[in-house]
């Protein structure tokens, strides 16, 4: 490798990468069949590009993604799970009740891209929390990583359980335990993240998860899928390299979501990008209703395109009248070029 030319930079991806969009389904034919190469421990920090000169405009769409797939069990947290994985914990006492730790952990965020993440039970997105509104709520939080974290939630809540330096527990120091407790309200999709400073940082690293409080009476029965969308800034200059829906670039592209035509889909979508203002979701021939944060059981919006900020997250509800491919993806085309982009499989 030449030293100098190897850096992986947004932009020099997204020249390439535009030279393809023209064409988008071709994109991810391009786009996985580079060798992107981490080239060991650095790799977690600046991954570097095997063979590649600069030479050939269109050779930079190839960029990203590499060659494959990721393999989940190299993660150890598969982005096909993940979608409906959601973690109840356990009721003790009449209170429920999870266990969560922080911990440094290597992950793979596209075919050879390997990112030095911190993660919640070792898996970025952190679980899926899932509680009824009005329920009494205790996470017990561990910190196994080497830097002081801590985990705060949306919701309503005592400021001494809001995670944050200098109330209550405040941060928790490495090899430290505190619990968070309150009551579940409101009913809605939230998140949670760390919540120490440098923050942009602590969140962008993978300190995050969704939380949803069910209403008390429950929503109509769905084939219910998590989507959280996040990015990774691989050579910490502040603008994110990768993007993705689950951390895994292009992961649904190359394992479409499997859903059925006519029936009931609901989809609890998170903003978690960190160093983008805005992000997107936009489905292909296809309309949703859309609950801004899930806290009314009405929809305000009949749509295909949502736009979320920093920590903003909505319901989407929706049935494929028709079988077949349809892509999803962000709106933000940039973003779609690097990774957040995937398919539903709609069968019979
Ligand atoms: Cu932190």
């Amino acid at each position: 490798m030449k030293l100098g030319q190897g850096k992986l930079s947004r932009r020099r991806l997204l020249g390439g990468a535009a030279a393809a969009s023209a064409a988008l389904p071709a994109l991810h034919e391009l786009i996985p069949h580079q060798s992107l190469h981490g080239g060991g421990a650095a790799a977690a920090a600046e991954p570097h590009m095997h063979g590649m000169g600069d030479g050939g405009g269109g050779a930079h769409a190839a960029h990203l993604g590499a060659v494959g797939t990721v393999d989940p069990r190299s993660n150890g947290f598969d982005p096909q799970e993940m979608l409906r994985d959601f973690d109840e914990g356990r009721v003790v006492g009449g209170v429920r009740e999870w266990e969560l730790v922080a911990e440094e952990k290597e992950i793979e965020v596209a075919p050879g891209v390997k990112y030095a993440a911190w993660a919640y039970n070792g898996r970025v997105p952190g679980p899926t929390l899932r509680a009824r509104e009005g329920e009494r709520l205790r996470i017990r939080f561990t910190n196994g990583s080497k830097h002081p974290h801590t985990i705060h939630f949306h919701g309503i809540h005592p400021s001494s359980q809001d995670g944050v330096a200098g109330l209550g527990a405040g941060n928790v120091e490495p090899g430290k335990s505190t619990s968070y407790e309150f009551v579940a309200e409101p009913f809605g999709l939230h998140l949670y993240h760390c919540h120490t400073m440098p923050l942009a940082e602590h969140i962008a690293k993978g300190l995050y998860g969704a939380f949803i409080i069910d209403p008390k009476n429950e929503r109509p029965p769905a084939d219910e899928l998590v989507m959280v969308m996040n990015g990774f800034d691989t050579n910490f200059d502040r603008s994110n390299e990768v993007y993705a829906v689950n951390t895994v670039a292009f992961d649904y592209v190359h394992r479409p979501v499997r859903v059925k035509r006519g029936e009931p889909v609901r989809i609890y979508l998170v903003n978690l990008l960190e160093f983008d203002p805005l992000n997107s979701f936009h489905i292909h021939a296809n309309f949703f209703d859309y609950y801004p944060t899930g806290t009314r059981l009405e929809p305000r919006d009949f749509t295909d395109t949502v736009v979320q900020g920093q920590g903003e997250r909505g319901i989407i509800e929706l049935r494929f009248p028709y079988a077949g491919k349809y892509m999803f993806h962000a709106h933000v085309s940039e973003f779609a070029e690097l990774g957040w982009m995937g398919f539903f499989q709609v069968e019979e």
